[in-house]
């Protein structure tokens, strides 16, 4: 064996030292040069043939690979068993951090917290309130009368106890008003439930009502604010029209629409060519509502309304499908970040 040899045995020791990756290989290596018929043992025994000059050379530089190899082995191993525990077989830590996927607001919170937050600052508290409700609280103290079609078990969810859910968010307004003395300024959102389910309709939806009560509270307050709220939801330009309608809980009552947001009243296929959006309900507070929570019709007057968020979010968002809503479709989802 030549001292070219010998660098090439420690070449090809050192190769394969670095290529092993598991307690398998540093055994076969082990076996292969360290063994009782390995490969260094063997040549070490066969070194007592040479003339003694050589056999010292040799033998010196073969025990010190030898050596070097166990030490070798020793740390390897130990380096093998660690990254195990920890699970990590390729480490890299100069990679990049994976970015965490944020979430989003759903729409319809965004278009609740929008119109709650501007209501506040007109000094509306919010109020909310239980979505199983009585007769009384959902019909009866909001003037609605017994032969209504609203109280049809075709349009209303009636559980088997008597009580339904709520088909508007009213209920909470008369708690509130059975609660607190007048002056009062409350809006109210939540989910409410009715016996409907096409493109346009979805049985469980959300309605924001305001209320305001107070000595000299009259229609122009309502007109005022209404504008106010539409405009700053839609657009400073937005244009605003009231035309008379009814409801059993006002009097007068009136439908609010908005030019469209699309063709700005031009008229277009959203509008279905009228130039304008229905938005919301509203009135004057019947006196047989007040008279219903102890308020005295003779002295306090309110203002209330009412509206459907999906509508609006729908509008504002240009969104021609109610279902889109409640599918929770991520592509969908994910437009509102
Ligand atoms: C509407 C339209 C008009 C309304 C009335 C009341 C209450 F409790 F004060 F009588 N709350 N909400 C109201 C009035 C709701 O929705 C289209």
């Amino acid at each position: 064996m030549t001292k070219e040899d010998v660098a090439k045995l420690r070449a090809e020791i050192e190769n394969s030292l670095a290529h092993a990756k598991s307690i398998e290989d540093l055994n076969s290596i082990k076996v292969k040069y360290l063994g009782k018929k390995g490969f260094l043992t063997n040549i070490l025994k066969s070194l007592k043939e040479l003339p003694l000059e050589e056999r010292r050379e040799l033998g010196s530089l073969l025990n010190q690979i030898k050596d070097e190899l166990e030490k070798a082995l020793k740390v390897k191993e130990r380096e093998i068993l660690l990254a195990e525990e920890d699970g990590i077989t390729d480490l890299d830590l100069s990679l990049p951090g994976r970015e965490p996927e944020l979430g989003a607001l759903h729409p319809l919170t965004i278009v609740i917290s929008e119109i709650c937050s501007l209501f506040e600052r007109l000094g509306f508290e919010i109020a909310e309130g239980p979505e199983v409700e009585s007769d009384f609280y959902n019909f009866t103290a909001l003037n609605i009368p017994e032969w209504h079609p609203a109280r049809d078990m075709q349009a209303t969810f009636y559980l088997e106890n008597g009580a339904l859910l709520r088909t508007h968010t009213s209920p909470i307004q008369v708690r509130t008003m059975l609660r607190k003395k007048p002056p009062l300024r409350i809006i109210a959102p939540g989910k409410v439930y009715r016996c409907d389910a096409d493109v346009r309709h979805s049985p469980m939806f959300h309605q924001i009502e305001g209320l305001m009560v107070d000595e000299k509270v009259r229609f122009s307050d309502l007109k005022g604010i209404l504008t106010y709220f539409a405009q700053n939801i839609f657009g400073e330009d937005t244009k605003i029209r009231f035309r008379p309608s009814y409801f059993p809980f006002t009097e007068p009552s009136v439908e609010m629409d908005i030019s469209c947001v699309i063709c700005k009243g031009e008229g277009c296929r959203v509008c279905s060519q009228t130039g304008w959006l229905e938005i919301l309900g509203a009135g004057m507070v019947h006196p047989e509502v007040f008279r219903a929570v102890g308020y005295d019709p003779s002295r306090w007057q309110g203002f209330a309304f009412g509206l459907g968020v999906e509508r609006i979010a729908m509008i504002k968002y240009g969104i021609d499908d109610i279902r889109l809503f409640f599918d929770n479709h991520l592509y969908f989802l994910s437009s509102f970040k």
